[in-house]
């Protein structure tokens, strides 16, 4: 599959940048918006970026500091573009959907679909047609509540949410869902950091994150692991800056050297622009994808040799006889470990993890960061509880300028699952749910997205709403999956801008375009304003700021209480009409549902917000024996046979998850092309494949299927040896459905087996 995609031909490769972030990104952003909208518009909408009462960026969950040091330009590049594809002044109206139909819309780009601009008023495919056409919005959720109660089962139907929904409508649609009788809940995180909430829950009792954005300005040692911060969330590196100015060192653990993590030039300060800019990476150990769990595993053997060495000096004794179980069995495993494995599996040399070793007896405080490169690889939850292990030999969790950070993706992807959207939340939030409206939830579990397709595919489930995201270029298995979703009886998309979802659709479906987080929303002639939480635990509130793209959109919060009220009839104990009239009235259930939102309302009036506290911080740890717990992780890589690469689909510079911006990777040096694949050149070599040549990427997996992404270029990169790197959502189609991480069932999007196949007749 590629459907009108760039041609390979045009593709220019210039040196992979050093540095990340100055001043030419400032530049580029303004492009991109000034080529969405006007300058007003463009105007208002950065300049009402993460102020207090503006508009939260609808970018990555990276926290902004506390308003009182925040510059005015509080923002990066790449928020601001987020911001203004939003923002565009380009609309797709219904004379557009009578000029195309749903065939021609699905031979078209991701790319160029969401060019089209932002949707405008409820549409219709009807199952005897290859068209979309205006529907009113009481006909539109009348379909839909007739649709779910007509199902033979509650299970049968799907509720998506992508993370940038707010807390408001995250909290109505899990409300409604288990209102109507099921906990199918997908979202975006099964795909995103669920490894880390497996991990972290299982070991420390919570699956949120540690430190704050203190604790990085004030620690000694911080690793970035698996994440590429220069383009994925660039405001974290004025974080790493300032902990480097504090006198703290980072070590940065990827296959590529990303540009942000070798040297940073911060465009907040003259010297950054004009200057070399900061030096990040204090170490850079270039690993093969999925040797992370071997390079964890190695450095905790080589600090229980040191403490061998010199008992009582390098483990924190104190913290592991108080606050965990299990030391022994962990310790006496971990001395099992094979150094030429190690070896084989990072590509790492024992002179650089001595070297690391040193870094961390020499730190008396040290925060792990992670992203996808973790957590999507068949043990990415094994890894992450190793890293786990690392940090409490030496007691780094609940002490300040110390812990655990997953860097969260969506703005909003950890908020939706604090209010509940979560196919498997905890009793305590139903009986929670039970207690404040009257209404008995549903207590076995529901699907989340792998789930979902098998279960689309079989006739389990039959009717799929999305709220916000792109389910079917965000799934693993493209040509599976879209059979999934075509086979649905009816599918439907709250959505602000076209994407795939809306051309891949079942027998019957729906567009319900909505209003995003910078458009000003007023209910019953009240301005009203929805809540985040970021990456830290800090919620606070975002206020939209510009005119409406359409006065026929209607607010998520809206269409989720009209539907609710449609398919459930009215029932006193869950007002639906207050809620929809004012937000604050949801925020009041939250208070009373959710826990710590008590007095919601009043503490999100604070242009601060505030921060959900972290009971490991209190050295409560809230497992099953109270304690944090040490793991056993048994010794697993990922070996490619002889003539294979191990890929990872990952993000270029210029795209936000399924929906490229351009064309470009900048900071890589890719330019004008997306369909190429960057691997070593000695690999190249040895492969006999030249740089610059056209290949089909061809996937293997256990059930023989080949899976193939058709014409791709080489492009000879200084990549981890034995690795290959393409981008995502393109090479989706590579990934096998039951190809996940053990535990968390997240799609191994950074781990797939594969060979290039020259192109006939092409060189
Ligand atoms: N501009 C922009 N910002 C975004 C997004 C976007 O699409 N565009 N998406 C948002 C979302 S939802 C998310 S989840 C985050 C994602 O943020 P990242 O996790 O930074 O995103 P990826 O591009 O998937 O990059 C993964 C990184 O892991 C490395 N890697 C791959 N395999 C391995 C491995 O086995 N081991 C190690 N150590 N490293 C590995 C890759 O080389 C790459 O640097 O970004 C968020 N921010
Ligand atoms: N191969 C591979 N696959 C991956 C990944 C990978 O690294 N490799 N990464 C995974 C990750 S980390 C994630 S998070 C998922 C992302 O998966 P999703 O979150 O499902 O995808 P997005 O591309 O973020 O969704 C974009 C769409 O959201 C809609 N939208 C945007 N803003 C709003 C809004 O305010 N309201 C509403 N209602 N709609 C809105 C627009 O219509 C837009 O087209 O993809 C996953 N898939
Ligand atoms: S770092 Fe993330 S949240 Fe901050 S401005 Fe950039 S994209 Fe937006
Ligand atoms: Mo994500």
């Amino acid at each position: 599959m590629s459907r009108g995609e760039d041609p390979v031909d045009d593709l220019k490769v210039t040196a992979p940048k050093t540095w990340a972030t100055g001043a030419p990104a400032v530049g580029h952003a303004l492009q991109y918006s000034l080529s969405q909208t006007s300058p007003r518009r463009t105007a208002l909408t950065l300049l009402n970026l993460n102020q207090g009462k503006g508009i939260d960026c609808p970018g990555c969950a990276w926290p902004d500091p506390d308003p009182k040091h925040r510059p005015m330009n509080e923002y990066c590049e790449n928020g601001a573009k987020h911001v203004n594809d939003e923002a565009t002044s380009r609309r797709v109206t219904r004379e557009f959907f009578q000029q195309h139909s749903v065939s021609e819309l699905d031979e078209k780009s991701d790319y160029w679909l969401n060019q089209q601009g932002r949707l405008t008023e409820p549409m219709v495919k009807r199952s005897d047609s290859d068209f979309y056409e205006p529907i009113s919005w009481d006909d539109a959720l009348d379909l839909l509540a007739a649709e779910l109660r007509a199902l033979n089962s509650p299970n049968e139907a799907l509720f998506y949410t992508s993370g940038r929904v707010s807390n408001e409508a995250a909290f109505l649609l899990q409300l409604f869902a288990r209102a109507y009788g099921t906990n199918n809940l997908p979202d975006c995180s099964n795909m995103c950091h669920e490894s880390s909430g497996s991990a972290m829950q299982e070991t420390l009792g919570v699956g949120k994150g540690t430190v704050s954005l203190d604790d990085l300005h004030h620690c000694d040692l911080i690793f970035v692991i698996g994440q590429n911060p220069g383009t994925n969330h660039p405001r974290m590196l004025t974080a790493l800056e300032r902990a480097k100015h504090n006198g703290g060192e980072v070590v940065a653990v990827n296959p590529l050297p990303e540009a942000g993590l070798m040297r940073f030039k911060n465009p907040q300060k003259v010297r950054g622009v004009l200057g070399r800019g900061t030096a990040i990476a204090d170490q850079f150990l270039q690993i093969r994808p999925g040797g992370d769990l071997a390079l964890f595993k190695a450095l905790n053997l080589l600090l229980l040799e040191a403490e061998d060495a010199a008992p009582g000096t390098v483990l924190d004794h104190e913290f592991i006889r108080t606050h965990t179980t299990r030391f022994k069995e962990f310790a006496r495993q971990a001395r099992e470990l094979s150094w030429d494995e190690v070896h084989a599996a990072t590509g790492l040399t024992r002179a650089e993890m001595e070297q690391v070793r040193d870094r961390v007896l020499a730190s008396n405080s040290v925060i792990a960061c992670w992203a996808m490169g973790l957590t999507q690889q068949k043990h990415g939850v094994a890894t992450i509880r190793e890293i786990v292990n690392f940090l409490m030999l030496r007691g780094n969790i609940g002490k300040p300028g110390a812990g655990a950070c997953p860097v969260r993706g969506h703005s909003n992807v950890q908020g939706d699952r604090t209010m509940g959207i979560w196919e498997r939340v905890p009793q305590s939030f139903l009986d929670s749910l039970e207690a404040e409206f009257g209404f008995a939830p549903p207590k076995e579990h529901g699907w989340d997205s792998v789930d979902s397709i098998r279960a689309m595919l079989d006739g389990r489930a039959r009717f799929f709403l999305g709220v916000a995201g792109n389910f079917v270029r965000a799934t693993p298995d493209s040509e599976v999956t879209e059979k999934a979703m075509r086979q649905c009886r009816l599918t439907a998309h709250i959505s602000t801008k076209l994407n795939r979802s809306h051309t891949v659709c079942g027998e019957t479906a729906l567009i319900l375009p909505t209003l995003g987080r910078s458009d000003r929303d007023v209910q019953g002639g009240v301005e009203q304003f929805v809540t985040v939480e970021d990456s830290m635990s800090m919620v606070h509130a975002s206020f939209g700021r510009l005119e409406p793209a359409s006065e026929a959109l209607l607010s998520e919060v809206a269409i989720l209480s009209r539907l609710a009220r449609r398919t459930l009839g009215e029932d006193p104990a869950i007002p639906w009409e207050e809620f929809e009239a004012n937000y604050d009235a949801i925020r009041d259930r939250i208070s009373r549902v959710v826990p710590d939102f008590e007095d919601f309302n009043r503490r999100v009036a604070d242009p601060a917000g505030f921060t959900l506290p972290n009971p490991v911080n209190s050295g409560d740890f809230r497992t099953p024996s109270g304690k944090a717990v040490f793991s056993s992780n048994d010794f697993e890589w990922l070996a490619a046979p002889d003539g294979y690469l191990v890929l990872q689909s990952l993000r270029s510079h210029d795209q936000w998850n399924t929906i490229p911006y351009a064309n470009d990777d900048r900071y890589r040096g890719i330019h004008d092309a997306r369909r190429v694949v960057m691997v070593n050149p000695a690999d190249l070599d040895e492969l006999g494949i030249a740089d610059r040549s056209a290949v089909d990427l061809v996937s293997v997996w256990h059930d023989g299927v080949e899976r193939r992404a058709p014409n791709f270029r080489v492009v000879a990169y200084p990549a981890a040896r034995g690795s290959a790197a393409a981008y995502y959502p393109e090479t989706n189609v590579l990934v096998p459905l039951d190809s996940v991480a053990d535990v968390s069932n997240t799609p191994t999007s950074k781990g797939v087996i594969v060979r290039l196949e020259p192109v006939a007749g092409q060189d």
